[in-house]
């Protein structure tokens, strides 16, 4: 299986432990990002991570003692131990001009060529997506908003195709959003967006992602395709639970859904994951993978911890296709 690596240099990395039969498994020393990492920030989650350089950034999800999240900047040599800035990242806009969003959450963090870039969910009168980029981790230049409200989860694939930039995205509502499909989009100069196309819905036979789905990392290419890690929601009488999930999209043209496992890879288990702000998430938000095909996941934990999750290339392909269904998704006639 061939991979197109993200890090070159040592990751994070923890091998299966013996008595684990699930594709995907937990670094021993989680949770990696504990509560009050720094003053005036109450709990650091849904983050991503990317190599610059020989070391590691972050974007980190930073819920203030105020309630109210904003991104702060990370830096580490281990991918583990973390040094965070004591204050958010500063944007400019295009024109230089300060730019301060309200708010700012699940960030990715997403290399094109020579470029880095965060994609955020702001407010633009309602959840909407966000975005900036930034070469040297100094300067953050925001770029114009992608979409209308309502919007979640904007993801960009890690390279562009025939000269256009493909964006995950998943249409919300404002709120708790009981509902929700991952949907694909292009542009050519990251301010025009089109070509809209349904990947895959909520749903199937897999009861863990009957609510909504979201996409996660940047999917990762190998030679079977794109491997694309989310998250999938189910409604208990106790609320939402927060599910991992993998699916592989076709190479050439990702809106289309080659295998979708209908189990999930990582489901909450931990202390961690079971308790904290909002118990019972797991929020896949980076994907680290090097040339040996080994994975180290980022994801937030119970709305309140960094957790990190290993996985290699070959297991979590050959699981997603030995109990792949893909159900509902391909019923586009009509609809584009
Ligand atoms: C979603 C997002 C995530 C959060 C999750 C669970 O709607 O807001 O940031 O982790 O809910 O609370």
């Amino acid at each position: 299986m061939k991979i197109v690596s993200n890090v070159n240099i040592d990751m994070p990395w923890q091998d299966k432990p013996e008595d684990c039969n699930m594709p995907m498994w937990r670094y021993s020393e989680n949770p990696v990002i504990k509560r009050n990492p720094l003053p005036g920030v109450a709990r650091i989650f849904n983050s991503a991570v990317a190599q610059y350089e020989d070391a590691f950034v972050a974007v980190f999800r930073a819920e203030l003692v105020d309630g109210r999240p904003h991104i702060y900047l990370g830096h580490s040599n281990d991918g583990i131990k973390w040094d965070i800035d004591e204050n958010p990242i500063k944007f400019v806009d295009e024109n230089g001009e300060e730019y301060k969003p309200l708010y700012a959450y699940d960030p990715r963090l997403v290399k094109i060529e020579d470029e880095y870039f965060i994609i955020w969910c702001g407010d633009f009168y309602g959840a909407s997506l966000g975005m900036a980029k930034t070469k040297d981790f100094k300067t953050f230049v925001r770029l114009e908003n992608p979409f209308l409200p309502f919007n979640r989860n904007g993801v960009l694939f890690p390279r562009k195709f025939d000269g256009e930039y493909l964006l995950l995205s998943r249409p919300s509502d404002s709120g708790h959003t009981p509902f929700g499909d991952i949907f694909l989009s292009r542009s050519k100069d990251l301010t025009y967006w089109g070509k809209h196309r349904h990947v895959m819905g909520s749903g199937g036979n897999g009861w863990w992602q009957t609510l909504k789905i979201g996409g996660g990392p940047a999917p990762i290419e190998t030679s079977e395709g794109w491997l694309l890690i989310y998250h999938g929601v189910t409604q208990t009488c106790n609320g939402y639970v927060y599910s991992i999930g993998s699916a592989i999209l076709d190479l050439e043209d990702p809106a289309k859904v080659k295998y979708r496992c209908k189990n999930f890879v990582m489901t909450p288990e931990e202390w961690y994951e079971e308790r904290g702000f909002v118990a019972n998430v797991l929020f896949p938000c980076a994907a680290l993978c090097d040339d040996d095909g080994r994975i180290a996941i980022y994801y937030g934990a119970a709305d309140t911890y960094v957790g990190l999750a290993f996985t290699t290339i070959d297991e979590i392909i050959k699981y997603t296709i030995e109990n792949s269904e893909v159900v509902g998704d391909q019923q586009d006639d009509g609809r584009m």
